[in-house]
């Protein structure tokens, strides 16, 4: 409530391509990612040995441009990306499909959440959360489990930040029931319970900026549905990384998730237009893959 109005202006979405600076970047800091990862990584499931990680961080903070860097430093990794394209388009209708009913309409959820949070929220963050788990599911590309080395996955967020990031918040700001959150949290554990071993991760990368910067990001992406969100909005999800992620006081119901190693990085420098930078991110991610 009162968490959103009017802003906004131009697009980035997890699926546009690189600009030239990274593709020429790339050139130089493709130093075989895999060979830099010298320790075993889980065996227990479907995806045995695969490393996976997740980037972290608030709207627009620069997730999907990081992971734009990380897969052209490292083309030998798998990076994901966060299903948006899906929410915008929720494809609904009958198997035949009548005159009354066509076969299919298609919906923007993302937009109809925005629009009215209270009605959309739960409806929403269900459907985020179950695209999501079902993109991470898909079996790893040959090339991953036949590349040198250890494989890796990268996931723009994770069904614990679907979780304990946006779904709590909302609960938080009250746009997601008590009834709503308790079934919520419900299902979400019995997914995780049932399925989580094949997306677990080995670590967390948070992207960190000021919620004034990720506004700023915001706006210039220009991501239609996005037009209402607030600074305010964005303070709020801002807290909830930072009390998950840093100062670790949000009741988190998954063992392995609380020993979790994380990595912080400062997105607020422009990385995207600075070579020295995304060196710099690369290696550390590196090191940080090698520890673990
Ligand atoms: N989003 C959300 N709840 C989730 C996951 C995502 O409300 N569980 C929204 C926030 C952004 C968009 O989806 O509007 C993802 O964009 P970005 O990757 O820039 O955060
Ligand atoms: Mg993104």
């Amino acid at each position: 409530p009162g968490s959103y109005s009017r802003a906004g202006s131009t697009a980035i979405t997890p699926t546009t391509t690189q600009p030239g600076a990274m593709a020429n970047k790339a050139d130089k800091m493709s130093v075989s990612c895999s060979r830099c990862l010298s320790s075993q990584a889980s065996t227990r499931d479907g995806k045995a040995g695969v490393k996976r990680v997740s980037i972290e961080g608030n709207i627009a903070v620069g997730k999907s441009t990081f992971a734009r860097l990380l897969q052209s430093a490292c083309p030998d990794w798998e990076v994901m990306a966060e299903p948006v394209s899906k929410w915008q388009n929720v494809e609904s209708g009958t198997s035949k499909g009548t005159d009354a009913f066509p076969q299919t309409t298609v919906s923007n959820l993302l937009q109809m959440m925005y629009q009215d949070p209270q009605r959309w929220s739960y409806t929403f963050q269900t459907y985020s959360c179950m695209s999501r788990l079902r993109t991470q599911l898909q079996p790893p590309p040959p090339r991953l489990l036949s590349s040198e080395g250890t494989p890796v996955q990268v996931y723009e967020r994770s069904v614990y930040s679907d979780r304990y990031i946006f779904a709590l918040n909302m609960f938080e700001l009250g746009c997601i029931n008590p009834t709503e959150w308790a079934v919520y949290q419900d299902w979400h554990s019995l997914l995780v319970e049932q399925f989580g071993h094949q997306v677990e991760l080995e670590g967390i990368i948070y992207l960190t900026a000021p919620p004034e910067k990720c506004m700023e990001r915001l706006e210039r992406r220009g991501r239609a549905e996005e037009k209402g969100v607030q600074l305010d909005y964005l303070n709020k999800l801002h807290v909830q990384h930072e009390r998950w992620l840093v100062e670790k006081s949000t009741e988190i119901h998954f063992e392995k998730l609380k020993q979790i190693p994380v990595l912080q990085l400062d997105a607020s420098v422009e990385f995207q237009s600075d070579p020295e930078v995304q060196e710099q991110f690369i290696t550390t991610v590196k090191n940080f893959f090698n520890a673990f």
